[in-house]
């Protein structure tokens, strides 16, 4: 498997979030990424290729220009800011995290106080801003175009390791530890690269297997007729994000009919979620795509400390399995999983069936 690594995501390694009520470590670290490169290294399973930078208008396509704006200022901004207010500050230590939301029984304004920016843009409390966050984010989104440079080089599968994870990100809102949508970036190149080659009518699918809902990318797409989001999640009614992600969200538009919800209650096992599988992955038959995004969390996994599914480890075997007999071009993109002990070995089943 050719497996696209930037080493950048290191930098962003944010120390605490607000859960529970509390400030506790924050479950998105580097450690993610380590695990899982070592344990591919380890076996064998994986060709290194370090993400490059292609030109490309994707991230510019799916997010909005303010909020790219906002991403890369943020936190120097915001460290001006407590600079002016006479504190000491050593930037690498600050993590934002904002406490005011535009929420509906307010108006979205545009905001002048940074703490209203900060509000503006999130959608929770636990998804810290670090120094390197912006840095980090968008080595990952080049990492997601680049997966897409090689399938359209005669690789058919290609998997891009890298974190912050991207399916909570919005066209302009971050949120679950997301920034940029990697996997909406990676869909987006996909299309413009088919236009290139004269193929103006070119169709992606993106198949979301993490165990939350994929809102920022079914929000990108939602009135798109060229990119069908398909998602197998946790229901909103249990889990995070909590506001979106029902079966009756079926596409809006031009987009009406190319959005598959799926919910699952907590507790689901492979026998079900294999059964799911199944549907999602007819609906992507019938829709005929060029290619394939999957948005993959391991967060399904029965161990993982923040989630409710009970997939064990073999069943990723089954999962990939599934999946890979669509016989697509296919791009996968790491999204959640947060039990650092099986993310090497889940990863380890779910790729090997891909060609
Ligand atoms: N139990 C991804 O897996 N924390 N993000 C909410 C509620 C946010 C997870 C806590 C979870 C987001 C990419
Ligand atoms: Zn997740």
């Amino acid at each position: 498997m050719l497996v696209i690594h930037d080493e950048t995501h290191r930098e962003h390694a944010p120390v605490s979030e607000f859960y529970r009520g509390r400030m506790t470590p924050c479950f998105e670290s580097p450690e993610r990424c380590d695990q899982i490169r070592q344990f591919l290294e380890r076996q064998g399973l994986a060709t290194w290729v370090t993400a490059q930078d292609f030109p490309s208008r994707a991230i510019e396509t799916v997010h909005c220009p303010d909020y790219l704006e906002f991403l890369r200022t943020i936190h120097p901004r915001w460290c001006d800011h407590l600079i002016q207010l006479g504190e000491t500050v050593d930037p690498g230590q600050i993590e934002i995290i904002p406490h005011t939301f535009p929420t509906r029984n307010l108006r979205s304004i545009r905001p002048q106080s940074i703490h209203g920016q900060v509000g503006y843009y999130a959608m929770d409390t636990a998804s810290p801003i670090t120094a390197s966050a912006w840095r980090a984010t968008l080595a990952a989104s080049r990492g997601a175009i680049h997966a897409v440079e090689w399938v359209q080089q005669q690789v058919r599968t290609v998997f891009s390791l890298s974190r912050p994870p991207g399916h909570h990100a919005c066209r302009d809102s971050y949120g679950g530890y997301c920034f940029l949508n990697h996997a909406a970036v990676a869909a987006q190149h996909w299309l413009d690269r088919l236009a290139e080659q004269g193929e103006p009518s070119g169709r992606v699918a993106i198949l979301d297997v993490d165990f939350h809902h994929g809102n920022g990318t079914q929000q990108i797409f939602y009135e798109r007729s060229d990119v069908l989001f398909v998602s197998i999640h946790a229901d909103p009614r249990q889990a995070y994000p909590y506001f979106l992600g029902t079966a009756d969200e079926t596409g809006a538009g031009e987009g009406r009919g190319a959005n598959l919800n799926i919910p699952l209650p907590i507790g689901t096992t492979w026998e079900e979620y294999g059964r799911v599988l199944e549907r999602a992955l007819q609906a992507i038959h019938n829709f005929g795509p060029h290619g394939l995004v999957i948005s993959f969390g391991a967060d399904t996994h029965e161990e993982d400390p923040i989630s409710g599914f009970r997939l064990r480890t073999n069943d990723f075997s089954a999962m990939g399995q599934q999946i890979a007999s669509l016989n697509l071009p296919t791009v996968i993109i790491m999204e959640g999983g947060y039990q650092y002990s099986i993310l090497g070995p889940t990863l380890a089943h779910f790729l090997p069936p891909f060609p």
